[in-house]
């Protein structure tokens, strides 16, 4: 019976508000087949509700006003990267990543590429009409030898502009995949052939058996400046000698692979820093760290004593650097987060504490830091700008502390003092103690004096401060 598929939405919304019953394809292209084989397939396996359609740029951009399921939009080329979030972070759902020959195989390829090699859990719908389409016909990877674009006028010149991109052929090298094949929708016989693809590819997303790849060849009359149907018959004739059809791979019936399996002890020693701690479970609010100053001041070593504390502490932890282009003397930083629960991003864009070791990190973060929150900042440096005013803020002697001990590069142990004496830390002081003596590990010789200059920051702090 030919109506319009159930997984499509009953009107198609336009950007200005109003709506159509008609896609804004043209006429003779194959995306609204391909569109209509997906949404039969959705609707048919009642997977409407469970699905997570991601739209690329390109013509199939506007995916989002046609199928009645979870729609999320990717930047150019990102498609297959924004899939492997979605799949990873809602498992047991099914995410499809729908894309351009000029998405995929041009600026995306490398995202496609690594997530069909790490078996990501998502069904990449491949659209492959030899074209840029959405920009106006310039020659994309899969355009042919000798074809006219607007950006190979002469056709296309393998010499200068390489062969057309197989995609299929290359991600068939591939472990992962577990399930590969080329299709067409230049005519009825193979759309039947597609749907059937389409629908296996589909399935093993409600299965949850891995990636699937499909790769569709689609005409694109109206860029190739010629009628639809020569535009089909172009498509089976030219582009099928280049891209054969037919499947590569179906795994589909073979059980997952299984990554293997590293027993325990080894991982711990694999992961630098690994804890064999218990899992802390008791009352602790989880804190969040900015460390930043010059390269080679210690902030990035004073985020990782902090950060291997908590570790032996049973926390879950972050330590994420951040380095400038140079390797001494540009800004450095580090965000650090310790917490029970698991950590969503390393990232701190707004700290609950932040310890600032020269002029321009401190005016950088200084505004970053929470309602609430603490800096702590180097006496020595000139603050020629507002500090927030919701804060509390602590000018601290660090230097000075560390070049009156006899050792000035110490300024970042002074601050781990300070920390300790304000108690923004929330860790057992004889851990994080020990976290430091640990870092001197190679120069067991400097622990003893590190110790004496945290003591002597806490008196400081004591008797400034906190008295
Ligand atoms: C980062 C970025 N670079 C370039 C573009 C321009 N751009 C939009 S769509 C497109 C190519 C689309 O071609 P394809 O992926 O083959 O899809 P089609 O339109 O043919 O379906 C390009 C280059 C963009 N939007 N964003």
């Amino acid at each position: 019976m030919i109506k319009k598929a159930e997984g499509f939405y009953e009107y198609f919304q336009r950007k200005d508000g109003s709506k159509t019953k008609a896609t804004h394809y043209c006429a003779g292209c194959g995306h609204g087949i391909i569109h209509k084989l997906i949404a039969e397939a959705l609707a048919d396996f009642n997977l409407q509700d469970d699905t997570i359609f991601v739209s690329p740029v390109g013509c199939g951009a506007f995916c989002y006003y046609y199928f009645d399921c979870g729609n999320v939009a990717a930047p150019h080329g990102r498609a297959s990267a924004v899939a492997t979030g979605l799949s990873r972070a809602l498992p047991g759902k099914v995410v499809i990543s729908y894309q351009g020959d000029g998405d995929l195989g041009a600026i995306g390829f490398n995202n496609a590429f690594q997530a069909a090699n790490r078996g990501e859990k998502f069904v990449c719908f491949f659209v492959n009409n030899a074209i840029y389409g959405m920009t106006g016909g310039q020659m994309a990877p899969t355009t042919l030898p000798g074809q006219k674009t607007v950006t190979s006028p002469m056709g296309r010149d393998v010499a200068t502009d390489g062969f057309p991109l197989k995609v299929c052929e290359v991600f068939n090298q591939l472990e992962a995949p577990v399930f590969i094949e080329r299709v067409s929708v230049a005519d009825t016989k193979r759309i039947m052939k597609a749907k059937k693809a389409i629908r296996k590819a589909i399935k093993i997303q409600q299965e949850g058996r891995g990636y699937a790849f499909v790769e569709i060849l689609s005409p694109c009359p109206t860029n190739m400046k010629i009628g639809a149907v020569e535009a089909a018959q172009f498509t089976i004739n030219a582009m099928e000698a280049t891209f054969p059809l037919g499947n590569f791979r179906d795994r589909s019936a073979e059980p997952p692979l299984v990554a293997n399996k590293i027993p325990q002890k080894e991982l711990s020693e694999l992961i630098v820093g690994s804890s064999t701690a218990e899992a802390d479970t008791s009352n602790f609010t989880a804190k969040e760290f900015k460390f930043c100053g010059f390269g080679g001041q210690g902030i990035l070593s004073l985020g990782l004593v902090l950060a291997n504390a908590g570790n032996s502490a049973g926390k879950n932890v972050s330590w994420f650097p951040s380095y400038g282009p140079e390797q001494r003397g540009g800004t450095a930083s580090c965000s650090v987060v310790l917490a029970n629960q698991e950590i969503g991003s390393p990232s701190v864009d707004k700290p609950d504490v932040l310890v600032a070791m020269n002029q321009p990190s401190l005016e950088k973060f200084a505004p970053t830091v929470k309602k609430g929150g603490v800096i702590i900042y180097d006496e020595q440096i000139p603050v020629e700008f507002d500090l927030p005013k919701d804060v509390s803020v602590y000018a601290f002697p660090a230097a000075k502390i560390a070049t009156s001990k006899g050792v000035p590069k110490a300024a970042n142990t002074a601050l781990l003092g300070s920390l300790l004496a304000l108690d923004l830390i929330g860790l057992p002081e004889e851990v994080v103690l020990a976290a430091l003596a640990d870092s001197f590990a190679k120069k067991p010789a400097l622990v003893a004096k590190n110790m004496e200059i945290v003591e002597t920051a806490k008196a400081w702090m004591k008797d400034n401060i906190l008295s």
